[in-house]
């Protein structure tokens, strides 16, 4: 398993997917032809990655085979998850290891509040001290789940009851922190469809509260599900347009051969991969590394036949 395994459960799925396709590249001879090239970009546009990034990974990669003189096909496979791997920013230093206050932002469902948890829980065992606020104020039991994860963590929560103005919510979580000395002020906002005009608006409105009050830098995270494939896409572009995002969280890579959209999105926008979900539980929360991702997607050779 080697350098993968960290990665290799969550990717499993994927990575069989991907594997088998560039297996029967491979399985077909040495030969690489143009079809080769055609058949090695639709199967990185099965797996998710999106036209571009898998039409500018496949030019790299002919380019990075013609200057190195790659001789056969399954050199030039091996050197895929390279390239794959080059089209991640970097992600500098860790994300949340600098003191801030960080809003999980998302569409319905996406793994906000599990992922919200998770960090908390990650960052207070790492010994700093961090306090959640809970402003989704909308959905109905959103207050206990963000507090069930409070307790797990063993951190405070800063919420109010269903219906109050979730800037609000925001304003006192900063205060709380900055009262108890916090590190890390980790804010759960509700879900909201990026096509929906009125509730980004409103998400516009706590963001400008949040900068306002805040007494240490500002982070805005979006959470994908990775099942929601390319429309995982559209989100972090209406997203990142509407609140210019700092990093994204791609989360239920357990659930899916859809891997791919973490390189779709970080190499579209040109935003770093700050954390992955792999699981429900408390630990499944994982540091992104993008060799190891790539490396994770693409396998080896003698997988999946
Ligand atoms: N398999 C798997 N499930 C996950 C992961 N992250 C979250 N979930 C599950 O996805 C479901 C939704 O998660 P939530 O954290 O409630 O999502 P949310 O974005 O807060 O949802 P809303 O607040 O309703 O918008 C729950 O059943 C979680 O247990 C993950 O990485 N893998
Ligand atoms: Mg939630």
């Amino acid at each position: 398993m080697g350098v993968f395994s960290r990665f290799s459960e969550g990717l499993a799925r994927t990575r069989e997917w991907l594997r088998g396709d560039l297996n029967e590249l491979l399985n077909r001879g040495p030969n690489v032809d143009e079809g080769f090239w055609d058949d090695l970009e639709e199967a990185l546009v099965m797996s998710d990655m999106g036209a571009s990034s898998a039409e500018q990974i496949v030019r790299q990669l002919r380019s990075d085979s013609v200057r190195a003189g790659m001789a056969d096909a399954s050199e030039v496979i091996s050197a895929l998850a390279d390239v794959i791997a080059a089209q991640f920013p970097d992600a500098g230093e860790d994300f949340f290891e600098e003191d801030c206050i960080v809003l999980f932002v998302g569409v319905n469902g996406s793994g906000k509040t599990t992922t919200t948890g998770k960090i908390a829980k990650e960052q207070k065992d790492a010994g700093r001290s961090v306090i959640l606020g809970c402003a989704d104020t909308f959905r109905a039991a959103a207050i206990e789940q963000l507090e069930v994860w409070a307790n797990r963590a063993d951190v405070p929560i800063c919420a109010r009851e269903r219906g109050s103005d979730p800037a609000s919510v925001c304003y006192e979580t900063i205060e709380r922190g900055e009262q108890m000395g916090a590190d890390l002020v980790l804010i759960d906002t509700a879900g909201r469809l990026h096509t929906s005009a009125d509730l980004m608006r409103e998400l516009e409105k706590v963001v400008a509260v949040v900068r306002k009050r805040a007494n240490l830098p500002v982070k805005l995270v979006l959470v994908i599900d990775a099942t929601t494939g390319q429309n995982g896409l559209q989100q972090a572009r209406e997203f990142n347009s509407a609140l210019d995002l700092d990093g994204v969280i791609i989360t239920k890579l357990d659930g899916t051969a859809k891997g791919g959209i973490a390189v779709a999105v970080a190499h579209s926008l040109d935003l770093p991969i700050v954390k992955l979900g792999v699981g429900e539980g408390l630990e499944d929360l994982k540091d992104f590394d993008a060799r190891e991702y790539a490396l994770s997607m693409v396998g080896d050779a003698g997988e999946g036949q």
